[in-house]
This record gives C-alpha cells, sequence and structure tokens, in this order.
C-alpha cells in the first residue's frame, strides 16, 4: 500500500491549512483531493459514511477523521520533525484549547462583509449564500462568542503568545510543535479576512513566528480526482493495524456509533474494530469504497453502542 497521504480539503479551510503547514514542516510528499465547501460531499461520504468535516486524510481504506489524530498519523509515517518534541509534553492540550477555543474567535473577529468578500473570493454570490445556509444548519447546536467579547478574548490569547514567542522561537519551547500549527491556522483565517494589520499588528513576535510557518510552504502536492481516491481505498486490500484495548467498556465487534460532539455531528456506524484512549476505528461498507476502517481521536467524539 502507498505510504504517501492522500488530503481531502478546500483552500479556504483554516483546518486543512494546518494540515498543509504541517506536511510543509515535515517536508512530506502528498496527494490532494479538492471537495466541496457545502454540502452533498458524495464521494467524502463514501470514505467516511456520514462525518462530513473537512479535512480528512486517506491512507488506502484507512480514513483518519479530525486534525488533532491526523497530526499523530503524520508523526507516525515521518517521526521528525516531530509534532510532540520530548519537551513540549503539554502541546496536544493547548492544541486542543486552539482548535476549539481561538478558532471560535478568530471566527468571529472576520464576519464584517469586507473580511467575508475576501475569504470565499472567488465564489459566486450564490456559492456564498449556499455555503453560509451550509454552516447555519452544521453549527446549529453550537454556542459561539460575540464579536466584541471575541475580539477582546483573542486581544489576550495574542498577548499570551507574544510573551511565550519574545522568550523561545516556538510557542510551547526551543521545537515546534503541534500547537504552533493549531493556532496558525487561527491567525491564517484572520490574515485571509485581510485582518492581519488590524489585529496581529501590536505584536511583533507573533508577526515573525506566523511569517516562519508561512515560509515552511505545504510539502510536494499532487492533485487527483475523488474518484481515483475511492478507487484506491476499494483496491487496498488491507487496514493499518488496530485493537480494542480492554477495561474501555466496548468489545470489538460491537455495532457503534461515533459522533463530533461539538458541531458537525452527523454520526457514522459500523463495527467497533479499535479502540484506546486515544483513538476509535469503525470498519463499515460501502458500495464504491469496499470495507473501510474510519478512524476517529475520542477528544472531542461521543462513541456509543448501536440500537
Ligand atoms: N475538529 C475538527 C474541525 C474541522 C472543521 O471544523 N472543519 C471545517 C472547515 S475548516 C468544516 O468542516 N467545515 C464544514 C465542511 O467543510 O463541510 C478538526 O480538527 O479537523
Amino acid at each position: 500500500m502507498s505510504t504517501t497521504p492522500i488530503l481531502h480539503h478546500f483552500e479556504a479551510s483554516p483546518f486543512a491549512e494546518k494540515i498543509r503547514a504541517v506536511l510543509g514542516l515535515k517536508r512530506m510528499a502528498w496527494r490532494s483531493v479538492l471537495i466541496p465547501m457545502a454540502m452533498p460531499k458524495p464521494d467524502v461520504i463514501a470514505l467516511t459514511g456520514g462525518y462530513r468535516r473537512t479535512p480528512i486524510v486517506q491512507m488506502g481504506a484507512d480514513i483518519y477523521c479530525d486534525t488533532a489524530l491526523i497530526a499523530k498519523l503524520l508523526d507516525e509515517l515521518q517521526a521528525e520533525p516531530s509534532l510532540l518534541p520530548a519537551a513540549a509534553p503539554m502541546a496536544t492540550l493547548v492544541a486542543a484549547w486552539a482548535d476549539s477555543t481561538l478558532f471560535w474567535q478568530a471566527i468571529m473577529n472576520t464576519q464584517s462583509p469586507s473580511a467575508r468578500a475576501l475569504i470565499f473570493q472567488g465564489l459566486s454570490p450564490e456559492a456564498m449564500q449556499q455555503v453560509r445556509d451550509d454552516r447555519a444548519a452544521f453549527t446549529s447546536g453550537l454556542k459561539r462568542p460575540s464579536a466584541s467579547d471575541a475580539a477582546a478574548q483573542l486581544q489576550s490569547a495574542l498577548r499570551s503568545f507574544e510573551q511565550a514567542l519574545t522568550q523561545h522561537p516556538w510557542l510551547m519551547g526551543p521545537a515546534a510543535s503541534i500547537a504552533d500549527f493549531s493556532v496558525y491556522h487561527c491567525l491564517w483565517f484572520i490574515t485571509r479576512g485581510g485582518m492581519a494589520d488590524a489585529l496581529l499588528g501590536p505584536w511583533p513576535a507573533v508577526r515573525a513566528w506566523y511569517a516562519r510557518i508561512v515560509a515552511l510552504g505545504h510539502g510536494m502536492r499532487t492533485e487527483i480526482s475523488s474518484t481515483e481516491a475511492i478507487a484506491l481505498a476499494a483496491s487496498a486490500g488491507s487496514h493499518a493495524a488496530v485493537q480494542v484495548a480492554p477495561g474501555l467498556g466496548f468489545a470489538a465487534g460491537d455495532t457503534v456509533k461515533v459522533a463530533a460532539t461539538d458541531y458537525g455531528t452527523e454520526a457514522v456506524s459500523g463495527t467497533l474494530v479499535g479502540l484506546s484512549v486515544d483513538s476509535i476505528t469503525v470498519a463499515r461498507q460501502d458500495a464504491r469504497a469496499g470495507t473501510v476502517h474510519v478512524h476517529f481521536p475520542r477528544l472531542g467524539f461521543d462513541l456509543s453502542k448501536a440500537g
């Protein structure tokens, strides 16, 4: 099986930019499948069985959902430079805070018509409206900060980043870690919305650090179609080794459902084949993709027995 990851993404996605920048740090070769920004996404659903968030990474017939798990996969595929340097054991926790809290502060600082126009440049007014309607349903259960709360909260976070980055080159110390990339993609979204001067202007160490991440690039990218990606899943013939650890309340072969707990909560149903304190793996069948193993992190996901 090929060891080149396939990233299913769209250009304007900040979470995809997090992974593209990690691929740049690691100077990895990868294949790119461009996917729709809004539902319907039949080729994504053929691979995941219901999960519709962006990005996902495919390795043959293994599908990795959520950038926290994708980052771990990329560390397994190429250990150096590591996203979890030994000197930064708390990096995943800072990354989780950035992905779930800083992200919405960034989004709520880019709601002006001029910022939205820059973020969605190239889309027709109808396509922009379609994305807006899609996102309203996608985040309907989620409580976000108001624009004024988000403005204050963002500056408070930037002050902490500035203090850290005047002491060492990366947020958690002398080496880059997953925390840098989770913070970076939030600031990338602000920059895309034309808000960098206004919001990042007072923070020179943050701007210098941001420029260093941009300079890492995106690794070596080759385009393939979603049809080719599905055919690769169907012909893979094997899956990554996983097991259901004892003592976690589930057994291999259980029929289960997995769903994100915050937004985009469509469940994936299947047979449990892998479980640990860090990840969940479900096997499912698809008419086009064959037997697919779909992997999720445990943080931010709800695992339950189906029926
Ligand atoms: N916790 C998820 C969040 C992913 C996320 O919110 N992605 C956005 C795009 S940046 C999304 O899924 N938007 C709707 C869509 O693409 O269908 C992760 O780390 O991957």
